[in-house]
């Protein structure tokens, strides 16, 4: 069993899709370890998404992921990282397979519904940044 770190973020939030992608996490068959509502800060954002300072659009990101309420969640499953990067889809929506949740929901490479870690080092960051571990019982 492996965990990941996955945010349903402020677009989907706000559109009113957080039901229907909690429903396919349960569908694709994840067991939810952790789940929060948060509604970031700037800073919190930056510290999340520290690893892209450098990049062009990290004001633009940060500034969407503290635009609004999100949801933040530990999912487990058997290669949880890879498995909830395949229902996530590509990063740009507009290259993202029929079925996945950026398809679906995501309307920009920017605002794209949903995060997920890409590796293992960074599911370990990113559960620890949201999560304590009382929380992950
Ligand atoms: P992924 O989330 O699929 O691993 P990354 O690591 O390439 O994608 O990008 C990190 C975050 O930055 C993603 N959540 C994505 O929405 C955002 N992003 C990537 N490229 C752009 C861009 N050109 N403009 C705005 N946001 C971007």
């Amino acid at each position: 069993m492996e965990r990941t770190f996955a945010i349903i973020k402020p677009d989907a939030f706000a559109a009113g899709h957080a039901g229907q992608i909690l429903s396919r996490i349960y569908s694709e068959g994840f067991k939810i370890v952790g789940l929060k509502k948060l509604y970031l800060s700037k800073v919190e954002a930056e510290g999340f998404y520290a690893v892209h300072s450098a990049r062009p659009f990290f004001g633009e990101l940060t500034d969407f992921m503290s635009s609004g309420p999100c949801v933040v969640m530990a999912l487990e499953a058997e290669n949880a990282i890879s498995k909830w990067r395949d229902l996530m889809g590509a990063t740009n929506p507009a290259d993202a397979a029929e079925g996945t949740l950026r398809k679906e929901f995501g309307t920009s490479i920017g605002e794209n519904a949903t995060h997920g870690s890409d590796a293992p080092e960074t599911a370990a960051f990113e559960l620890g940044y949201f999560f304590n571990g009382l929380e992950l019982l």
